[in-house]
């Protein structure tokens, strides 16, 4: 049974993991206009990953006993200066997700809540897989430059990287 400050917490997670799907959709559209659409693609199918981010949450709070609660979602931001300034925001953002399920598997633990910090262990995990893909498309785009050829293989690497799922 998950106490109510649990289950509020467990929310507010829920909808990060939706603003995470939003912005990485938001962000395809983005690299879809400016004509990079392997980045497109990979984005695409990196929001559905947010998607499935929310919905193991979802049903752990629900087969848990509680009431998983959508609140409203702020709109993402749709103009970057660049596709490095793209890829930077998304490594900040991976950043700041794993200090949120950081401070979730602190609160399980404290409150001795144990089933919910084994829970969030597959996320502790992903987490770090998260900041080490977006962390290398970083480097990547910051080592071999921002010319139209470099930026051309960069987006064919992405293609194939969503290939892969
Ligand atoms: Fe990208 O890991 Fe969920 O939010």
């Amino acid at each position: 049974m998950l106490t109510p400050l649990m289950i509020e917490q467990l929310n507010e997670q829920i909808n990060m993991e939706f603003f995470s799907s939003n912005l990485y959709l938001q962000m395809s559209a983005w690299c879809e206009d400016k004509g990079f659409e392997g980045a497109a693609k990979f984005m695409r199918t990196h929001a559905n990953e947010e998607m499935g981010h929310m919905h193991r949450l979802f049903t752990y709070v629900s087969e848990t006993g509680g009431m998983p609660l959508l609140g409203s979602i702020t709109a993402p931001q749709a103009e970057f200066n660049s596709l490095l300034a793209l890829f930077e925001y998304t490594y900040e953002h991976e950043q700041l997700i794993t200090s949120k399920i950081n401070a979730l598997a602190h609160a399980a633990f404290t409150n001795q809540d144990y089933s919910t910090f084994n829970f969030l262990q597959w996320y502790v995990s992903e987490q770090h897989e998260e900041e080490k893909l977006f962390k290398s498309i970083v480097d990547k785009i910051r080592l071999i430059g921002e010319d139209g050829k470099a930026l051309f293989f960069v987006d064919k690497d992405l293609a194939a990287m969503a290939a892969e799922g």
